[in-house]
Order: structure tokens, then sequence, then C-alpha cells
């Protein structure tokens, strides 16, 4: 009996923590080579393998699988945007989310909590309604809740009246929810190498060459290879990517922070987030607090921690939550977002035959990664723009169609 249950256990740990081993060498020609081993590339690569049979296969990763910002995020999963087009785009990544660990067969630690936003001015309330009434128009559980019922479901919160920003009310998503970052991206590397997609990691793509019969060359330090379709998901690095094919993207490139604490007890159930104090804040299963704010105001390529950050979020958690005084930061990074002007994704096909991108993730792709990946594979494999994405293409920019997602992508920048 005991020595089952060994095997078993051996079993179960062998399987969740194997990941794929990067092959020897670099194959002469792919079909399709995705630049990026985040979230994003590896759903992708998944999605073709899976959904249109699609083979011969590599996913290029400058590092190690899922080491970008899907290391860095955190892990903030809701539908609760503001444009139709990204409510249900958000909608149906939530519906890929509720089954995904079995798809995967992999523990995702799906937690559904609540998601409040925070108001501090009756102009917050008024966006929140047109927010709540977007949200159920388009069949996202969402509603605009007063003081009293905010205290039901939160009653951790200070509610007091003496504090520099007041709470009127907040907007109440309950399907909110978290997962974990590194599960997704290790469950997707390893359904997608399980259908005989070649992972490389440490294989960054230093040049793409495109071919004047359609095709690309691609070089990487551990050798040259020719592609005849490439996808970029490489999010921070989007722009230097896309520049090596000669196509300009309009991104800002800022980092963005978080901090987390040390593991207490259990004591806060939703997610808070006040776009006004510029700042969030949830408790893990372990006990931590995973606080963050709004992106650096500066553009800068860099994943360096600042005192002004911490400051500021510490300075105005404690406004919401007096008790947390005594609480100890634990740890601090940063991360490379690519954010559009209109905070809205930029996806899918170029200007350039066979050359698709998925990027425009800015501080809000994590809860994308399966919708991006089933949607991009898509319009890879069929080489027509999926519709849930036709609206985030890279002519929105050129034919005057922004989507104004500021309101709701974003915490308060
Ligand atoms: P990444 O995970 O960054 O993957 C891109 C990969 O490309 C990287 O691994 C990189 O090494 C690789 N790469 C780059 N250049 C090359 C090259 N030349 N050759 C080969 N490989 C290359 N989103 C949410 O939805 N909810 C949140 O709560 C949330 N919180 C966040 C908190 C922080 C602090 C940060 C920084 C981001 C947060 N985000 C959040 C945003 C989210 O992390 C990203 O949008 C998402 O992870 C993007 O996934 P990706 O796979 O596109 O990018
Ligand atoms: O997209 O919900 C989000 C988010 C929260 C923190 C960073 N991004």
């Amino acid at each position: 009996m005991l020595g089952l249950l060994t095997h078993k256990f051996r079993q179960l740990t062998h399987n969740s923590a194997v990941l794929p081993e990067t092959p020897e060498k670099i194959n002469a020609e792919y079909d399709i080579v995705i630049i990026g081993g985040g979230g994003h590339g590896l759903a992708c690569a998944h999605y073709l393998a899976k959904d249109f049979f699609a083979e011969n296969i590599a996913v290029f990763e400058k590092g190690y699988l899922g080491g970008g910002n899907t290391a860095r995020n955190t892990a903030i999963i809701r539908a609760n945007y503001i444009t139709p087009e990204g409510v249900a785009f958000y909608r149906e990544s939530m519906k890929l989310w509720r089954s995904l660990a079995s798809e995967l067969g992999i523990n995702l630690m799906y937690s559904v909590r609540g998601h409040l936003t925070l108001a501090h001015s009756d102009g917050a309330l008024r966006t929140m309604r047109w927010r709540a009434e977007v949200n159920k128009q388009c069949g996202v559980d969402s509603e605009v809740i007063d003081r009293e019922t905010l205290a039901d479901i939160c009653p951790e919160l200070s509610l007091s009246s003496h504090t520099r920003h007041p709470i009127h009310g907040a907007l109440w998503h309950p399907d909110g929810a978290t997962a974990r970052h590194d599960s997704v991206a290790w469950g997707y590397a390893r359904a997608a190498a399980k259908r005989g997609v070649e992972i490389h990691q440490q294989t960054e793509v230093t040049s793409i060459t495109p071919l004047d019969d359609g095709r690309f060359q691609i070089t990487t330090p551990r050798g040259t290879c020719i592609a005849k379709k490439v996808v970029q998901a490489v999010a921070g690095y989007s722009c230097r990517v896309a520049e090596m094919v000669g196509l300009w993207l309009p991104l800002r490139i800022v980092p963005l922070q978080a901090l987390v604490s040390v593991p207490v007890k259990p004591y806060l159930d939703p997610i808070i987030v006040s776009g006004s104090l510029h700042l969030y804040i949830w408790q893990t299963q372990r006990g931590e607090f995973v606080i963050g704010g709004a992106t650096d105001p500066y553009p800068i390529a860099s994943t360096r921690s600042t005192h002004e950050f911490k400051t500021h979020v510490i300075d105005n958690i404690l406004e919401l939550f007096p008790q947390l005084h005594t609480l100890k930061a634990m740890r601090q990074w940063a991360g490379i977002t690519d954010v559009t002007p209109d905070f809205a994704p930029l996806m899918g096909k170029t200007s350039l035959p066979n050359y698709y991108i998925d990027s425009g993730w800015g501080t809000w792709g994590f809860k994308a990664t399966p919708i991006s990946g089933k949607t991009m594979a898509e319009t890879v494999a069929t080489d027509k723009t999926h519709p849930l994405i036709s609206s985030f293409g890279l002519d929105r920019f050129t034919d005057f169609a922004l989507l104004g997602e500021r309101g709701a992508a974003a915490v308060g920048q």
C-alpha cells in the first residue's frame, strides 16, 4: 500500500514539475516560429497544435519560460472592462479560465474572490454606473454598490469619512479571480510540448529578415532557421522585435512595480482596487498581501524597484486598511509593460504577410492569456482575423478607431 502511494506521489510530482527540455539544435525550417515563451506565446503554440493540428512549431524564448511579465504579474483575472469589444474579449477569457486547469492537467490555483473597484467621488461613481451597464449588456456580472453593501462584502475596509479620500461606493464584480501565474506558463508549455511543439529556452531572436518568397530568416545565438509564419509575443520587447522587420508599433514602454508582504493569517477575501489612490491589494492563499499601483510615469525599459513606489502604495493602503500598519514588506519587483494609447491590446495580422503580433498587453494581459492564445492561433492558422480581436488591430491607429479602455484597463495612470 505504502509502495503504491509513493509511486502515485512520484507520478504526481513528476508530472507537475517536469518542463519540456530545450532540443539540442534548432531545425533548418519551421512552419511557425513563435518569439516569446511567456503565457501568450505558449498559449498560442498550444491552441495551434490542439485546435488546428499545426505541426513543426518552435517557440524561441530568450530567458526561461514565463520569466518575463508572466512571472512578474499580480495574477488578477476579471472581465469588467468598459468598451463592448474589451468586455466581450475578457468575458470569453474568463470562460476558458474556468476549465483551464483540467484542460492543461495542472493545478492553477484558480480562486474566485470577487473584485471591488472603489469610487472616491461622485464622478467616479458615474463612470462605474456606465461600466456596470456595458458589463451587463455583454453578459458580465458587475454592479455599483453603496457603502452599506461594501461594508458587508469587505468589513475590513475603512469606510471612515475622516480620511483624505472617503469612499462613496464601488463597482462589484463577483467573478473577479486570481491564478498561479507560473502554473499557467508551465501548463501551456507542457501541453504544447506533448503535441510536438519545440520549446527553445535561452534562445534570443536577434534578427528577422523577410525573404523574397514570403518566408523569414531568423537568427539566434544557437543557430539560424527559416520560418513560413512568425508570431511575436514579447510584451515589453514588442517595439524592439517589430523593428527587426521594419514595423513601428504605437507603444509606450513603462515599468510596472509590485510588492508582496510576509504571510499572515487569512484577513482579506476580495481583490481591492482604487484608481484614484493608484493601488490594488489582495491576499494570496498563503497569506501574503500582493500590492501594486500605477505604471511609473517615465518610459524606461528597466526592472528596478524604487523607494517612491513603496512609500506611495503603503501610505495609501494604510488609509484603506489602517490595521495593516505592522505588516512587513517581503519582496519588491517590476516588469516592463507595453502600453497602447487607448489601453486596448494590439493583436493580429500586420502589413507584412505571415507576420503576426500579440502585444499591447501593458498592465492587463495575464487575464487574457487563454483567449489571446486561442484567437491568435485561429488567426495564424487560417490567416483570417478572429472576430473577437478584429477591433484590436494596428489599423485602428490609422482608421481613427481607437477604443478608450483607459478607465477600466489600468490602475489610475
Ligand atoms: P511575457 O510574459 O513578458 O513574455 C514575453 C517573453 O518574450 C519573455 O519571456 C521574454 O523573455 C521573451 N522575449 C523578449 N524578447 C525576445 C527575443 N528577442 N527573443 C526571444 N524571446 C524574447 N495583467 C493582468 O491581467 N492582471 C494583473 O494583475 C497584472 N499584474 C501585473 C503586475 C505587474 C507588476 C506587471 C509587470 C504586469 C502585470 N500584468 C497583469 C500584465 C501581464 O503581466 C502581462 O500583460 C502578460 O504577462 C503578458 O504576457 P506575455 O506572454 O505577452 O509576455
Ligand atoms: O488588469 O486587473 C488588472 C491589473 C491589476 C493590477 C495590474 N493589472
